[in-house]
Parts: C-alpha cells; sequence; structure tokens
C-alpha cells in the first residue's frame, strides 16, 4: 500500500486543513484513503486513490470515462429530485481544474466527496440489501441507456472476454513461472473440463445475439453505498471498469459475489454455495431496475451470466496463483487459491441448481 503523500494533498480542492488519512475499504486494486480535514469546527472526509496504474493503463481515459459518467448521473438524479452528492460519485477537482493528479513519481490520483453515514458490505447481512444492490445496479444501467456508449473509452482491453481469458490461463498453466501447476492439478482441469462455457457469451455476441450496453463490469455488493438510517442503496461506486459490455455479466457478477453464503476468500468450502433465495431477490430487483430494457435474448441468458462470471473469476484467481500473485492483492499465502476454490464450488452447485435458476428467471420476465 502506498502512502499519502503531502505533495498530493495539496493539489486536490479539499476544504480545510488535512488532519488524518487511513487505509479504506477492501478493494483489490487501488490504494484508497479516507482522508478527513478541519474548518472552523467542521469536519471534511474525502476519499483519496492512488490509481492502480499496471492495470489500468491509460488514466487519463479511465478518468475521461468516469467524470463524464458521473457528471451524466449528477444531471439524471437532479432532475429526478434526487440528491446528487450522495446518489452519485463526485470527483473533487484539482487546483488546475483537472480530475487526476500525476505526483513527481508518475502515480496518479484522484479524490472523491466521502459519503457519509453509508457503508458497503462484503457479505449480504440482511437480506434486503442484496435486493437493494439490484435494484441499484438495474437502475444505473436504466439512468445510463441513452448515455454516448460509443464515446466511453475501453479501460481494460477485453474485459469480460472470457475466451481471451481462458488463452491467458492457458499460458499461464504452461509457462508455470512458480512450479505451481503440479499442486493445482484438479482445479486446472475444472477449468478445462468447462471450456464451452467460455465460449457461450462470446460468441452470442459476436453474432450479434446480445446487444452492447454501458456496463459496470465490477458489480459486486461491495460497490454498492447503503444509507445506515434507510437501508436503501443510494449509490454505485468503483467506475473504473464502466465500459460497453454486456448487461448479463453485469447480473452474473453479482450473483458470484452477493449469492454466495461464503466469503470470496473462505478456506472452508462447506460454507460456500449459492443461496436460491439470494439468487431469486436479485433477479426480481435487477429486472425491475432494468424496467423492460432486457432482450428476450438478455433474460434467458441470466443464468449463464451468472455461471460465466463466476467460473471466469475462478480462473482469474487461479491464473494469478500460477503467475505469483502480481495482479489481485494478497493477504496470506495462497490467498488466491483460497478464492479460486470458492469461485468453482460456486460453479459446481451453480450446475447442480441450474434448473432451479431457470425457473426462478422465468418467474420474474
Ligand atoms: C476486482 C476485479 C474484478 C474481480 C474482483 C474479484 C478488476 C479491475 O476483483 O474484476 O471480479 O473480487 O480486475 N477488478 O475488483
Amino acid at each position: 500500500m502506498a502512502e499519502i503523500k503531502r505533495e498530493v494533498i495539496e493539489q486536490f480542492q479539499f476544504e480545510g486543513t488535512y488532519t488524518e488519512g487511513i487505509p479504506y475499504g477492501s478493494g483489490h486494486i487501488n490504494d484508497t484513503f479516507r482522508v478527513t480535514f478541519q474548518e472552523e469546527g467542521k469536519t471534511k472526509r474525502y476519499i483519496l486513490q492512488r490509481m492502480n496504474t499496471q492495470i489500468f493503463l491509460h488514466p487519463e481515459e479511465l478518468m475521461e470515462n468516469v467524470e463524464g459518467v458521473t457528471s451524466w448521473l449528477r444531471k439524471k438524479i437532479e432532475e429526478r429530485g434526487g440528491n446528487p452528492d450522495r446518489e452519485t460519485l463526485n470527483l473533487v477537482p484539482t487546483k488546475q481544474g483537472k480530475f487526476f493528479y500525476a505526483d513527481t513519481d508518475g502515480d496518479y490520483w484522484r479524490a472523491y466527496l466521502f459519503i457519509e453515514d453509508a457503508m458497503t458490505y462484503d457479505l449480504v447481512e440482511k437480506k434486503e440489501d442484496f435486493y437493494e444492490s439490484a435494484v441499484a445496479f438495474g437502475n444505473f444501467q436504466g439512468l445510463l441507456a441513452d448515455y454516448p456508449a460509443e464515446t466511453l473509452h475501453e479501460t481494460i482491453q477485453d474485459f469480460h472476454n472470457t475466451v481471451k481469458r481462458l488463452d491467458t490461463f492457458k499460458k499461464a498453466v504452461e509457462a508455470d513461472v512458480c512450479k505451481r501447476a503440479a499442486d493445482v492439478q484438479e482445479e486446472i482441469r475444472f477449468v478445462l473440463d468447462r471450456e464451452p462455457l467460455a465460449h457461450k457469451l462470446c460468441d452470442m455476441q459476436a453474432e450479434g445475439k446480445l446487444p452492447l450496453r454501458v456496463t459496470h463490469n465490477d458489480t459486486k455488493l461491495n460497490n454498492i453505498m447503503i444509507d445506515n438510517a434507510t437501508g436503501k442503496a443510494i449509490c454505485v461506486i468503483d467506475l473504473d471498469t464502466v465500459m460497453p459490455g454486456l448487461a448479463v455479466n453485469d447480473f452474473g457478477d453479482s450473483i458470484r459475489f452477493g449469492a454466495s453464503t461464503g466469503a470470496e476468500d473462505e478456506p472452508d468450502l462447506s460454507k460456500v454455495s449459492c443461496s436460491m433465495e439470494l439468487f431469486e431477490l436479485y433477479t426480481k430487483g435487477f429486472v425491475e431496475g432494468c424496467k423492460g430494457s432486457l432482450t428476450k435474448e438478455e433474460l434467458d441468458m441470466l443464468p449463464v451470466g451468472a455461471m460465466t462470471m463466476t467460473y471466469e473469476c475462478g480462473m482469474r484467481f487461479l491464473t494469478d496463483y500460477l503467475e505469483g500473485d502480481h495482479y489481485f492483492k494478497i493477504h496470506r499465502e495462497g490467498h488466491n487459491l483460497d478464492r479460486c476454490r470458492t469461485q468453482f464450488k460456486l460453479v459446481r452447485d451453480m450446475e447442480e441448481k441450474w434448473e432451479q435458476m431457470n425457473e426462478i428467471v422465468n418467474k420474474y420476465r
């Protein structure tokens, strides 16, 4: 984790005197801090982030996306009488009026208003929260339905191109730079046995059977802020991967993360399964939130989206494990392998519950 630099603090239009900066949240990609300022007895807080430029190779383009999407959302939220300071992320500009600052070491920083009296959750604590998050992600798609998607940059090329991910995985197995492949034969086999799944949605997209939409691409429960007082989902966060994509993948990633009965890195796999109750809640909320905008094919493919995203994510964790854990931040030995195993346990569980998943979708379409 990087340190906050004085130089950085001084660049942004923060109000008051800097008093504290602490690491914040549970993200795997950027370094996130909550910074506090005091002015005439009043406390103001902000989120300050050092962007991961190993992963996001074009931070200027990424910030153009974020600026474009957040100002669009602000306008839409104002129009419907909402509170744009709480219902979308708001960038804090630098004193030069830019939306990021490149420091003297070449690190890129950005800042947001801190949303007070709201939290994110890594695990579903109250079932309503999960339903709320579904409505929020559905809504997010709705608000951005007429956004000029072609103006968005692809912040990570082929982010949910599962076929390319599989390719990268195979290369990692072959190279085996850390000599770890021998110990994870079962997991490797699991991926290879399900090769057709990697192709399903990519093929449909190539054949024009699934439309390209503005998607969030990281629709985990913990990318939604829930208001402490009302329990309502107020704001979608982490807009780094907003780009054109498939709606079913946004749906799928939420199920992968939020409908699991265990944490993403739970070492005890007996605690991990895909809850049909949560799957149903999310399906209901998402379909409602999208307000009739999903096509027949998209509705048909919702369960496939769930299974594909879970499979892909497990494969990405395993790839990173094989390559020496350079992508996802790890906090213990074998962390990425634990994460991979939870994902594969979920895929297996979905395979068993396949019929039920399809029945649930049919109920809400
Ligand atoms: C990160 C990943 C996301 C993945 C998640 C797993 C990026 C930019 O970790 O894709 O599903 O917890 O790679 N984000 O948020």
